[in-house]
Parts: C-alpha cells; sequence; structure tokens
C-alpha cells in the first residue's frame, strides 16, 4: 500500500481487514459475477491514493482549479455537484465562486486529460494546526446531471498540517480506468464535483476553508501495487488483470 507521512494511530485491526479482503478478493476473483459484486460494493470504480506532501507557489483560491472547499469548527463535511442546469452545495461546501463542479473544457484547458492529482489544502488558525483527514473523493457527472462514477481515498486516516493559504498542500492520484477517461472526457460538458462523506468528516478543524483542488498527473509520483488496482477496478477489469496474472503464473 501507499507510505503515510502521519498514519493517525496505527490500527492493526483494520490494516489485517485490509489485508483479508485482499486475500479474499483474489479467491473470488475467478468469478466473474462476484468481480462484478466487489467492483460495486467499492462503491466506487476508480480509487485515489495519497502521494506525498507537495510544496508550491502561487496565490491560491482564484488561481487554482478549486473543486470543494469545506469550512467549519470543529469538524467539516460536504459536496460539490451538478445536477444537469445548476451547480449543487451540500454540507460545509459554501465557496460557490472558487469551488465548484468543474467542466472537461476547463479540465483540458489546464491539461487534465487522463488520470491526474488532487491537492488538499489545510488552513487552518487554531491552536492546534493539524486536522484528521478520514475520506473523499470526486463524483464525475454527465452533461445532464447523472452521476457516471465516483472516486475516492478510503483511509488510512492522515493526520495532516497546516499548508496555510496557498498552492501548497497534500498531493493524491485520482487513478481512472481507460474506460472511465474515455466516459468522463468524451464531453466536454460533462463535469466533476467534489465530496467529503458526512459519516466520515474531516476531525479536528477550526477557522479557515480546508480546499481540495485538481491538478495535472503528477509524473514520478507512486503506482499502486497491483493488488489495489485488481480489487478496486471494475468487476471486468480486475478479472481481465486476474486472467493476466494467473497467465503469467502458468
Ligand atoms: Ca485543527
Ligand atoms: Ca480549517
Amino acid at each position: 500500500m501507499v507510505c503515510v507521512l502521519k498514519s493517525h494511530s496505527p490500527e492493526p485491526a483494520t490494516l489485517d481487514k485490509g489485508e483479508e479482503r485482499v486475500k479474499t478478493g483474489k479467491r473470488l476473483l475467478g468469478f466473474a459475477a462476484v468481480g462484478l459484486l466487489l467492483g460495486s460494493s467499492a462503491a466506487s470504480a476508480a480509487t485515489i491514493t495519497f502521494a506525498d506532501a507537495i510544496a508550491s507557489t502561487g496565490t491560491g483560491k482564484g488561481n487554482v482549479l478549486g473543486v470543494v472547499s469545506v469550512d467549519n469548527t470543529p469538524s467539516e463535511f460536504g459536496s460539490t455537484g451538478w445536477d444537469g442546469t445548476n451547480l449543487t452545495f451540500s454540507g460545509d461546501a459554501f465557496d460557490t465562486s472558487n469551488f465548484f463542479a468543474r467542466t472537461v473544457a476547463e479540465l483540458v484547458a489546464n491539461d487534465i486529460t487522463g488520470s491526474f492529482g488532487i491537492v488538499f489544502q489545510v488552513n487552518e488558525a487554531g491552536a492546534v494546526k493539524d486536522v484528521q483527514l478520514q475520506q473523499f473523493g470526486l463524483t464525475f457527472f454527465s452533461s445532464v446531471g447523472g452521476v457516471l462514477f465516483t472516486a475516492q481515498y478510503s483511509g488510512p486516516t492522515l493526520d495532516l498540517a497546516a499548508t496555510g493559504q496557498g498552492t501548497s498542500g497534500y498531493l493524491f492520484n485520482v487513478l481512472l480506468s481507460q474506460a472511465e477517461i474515455n466516459q468522463f472526457f468524451g464531453n466536454n460538458a460533462n463535469r466533476v464535483g467534489g465530496f467529503v462523506p458526512s459519516d466520515s468528516p474531516i476531525l479536528e478543524t477550526s477557522d479557515g476553508s480546508d480546499n481540495f483542488f485538481l491538478v495535472q498527473g503528477q509524473p514520478g509520483t507512486p503506482i499502486p501495487e497491483p493488488a489495489s488496482i485488481l480489487l478496486l477496478g471494475s468487476g471486468l477489469a480486475g478479472l481481465g488483470g486476474w486472467r493476466a496474472r494467473r497467465g503469467k503464473r502458468a
């Protein structure tokens, strides 16, 4: 799995569960039906993985491709979306001028044409200048507002120090399959919004918006283990990978 800068109190039980899921997944992937089931039970076809802290310069907010910004105390959740006519916002996501569901046209104008990066920027004015990031994700919308697919970071929880207002933050990789890339980038009016789940909010937050913005894919960032791709990819893609692996071993 991906290395973590500062994991929030190591939880062996969680890791064991993950390993068990991988083992179980490998056993079950021999069946196409189960492969499809795994794809849907993961609640997202695409995955988001933690890459690294990044330091870059810029004036932030208006000059980045913001997708969702949440602001509350002592925890935050919320989402940005697209209903086919209007931009939508929920929870603590209320910066409507700089953070909203972005169009494919906007992404392409920023050289994002396939798998890409998302940066989480932590603004904390309180005494404890860090937050606990549990989960977040992206929702990919069709031009008429339907959900095409989602991508999610599902843990482990990250203890992240404030990076301040600017363009520095924590880089994650959004890993899309070729089918997802074709589907999403096939229409310039499709949109991508962001979300922090209400049942897994960002914890220990204080005054100052915590922002997610999209960036071009970062060359040289870690590539996920094949097992993770196999387990979390779509059923058919996972089955294809399984067959390829079996073929190699035979
Ligand atoms: Ca804090
Ligand atoms: Ca904050």
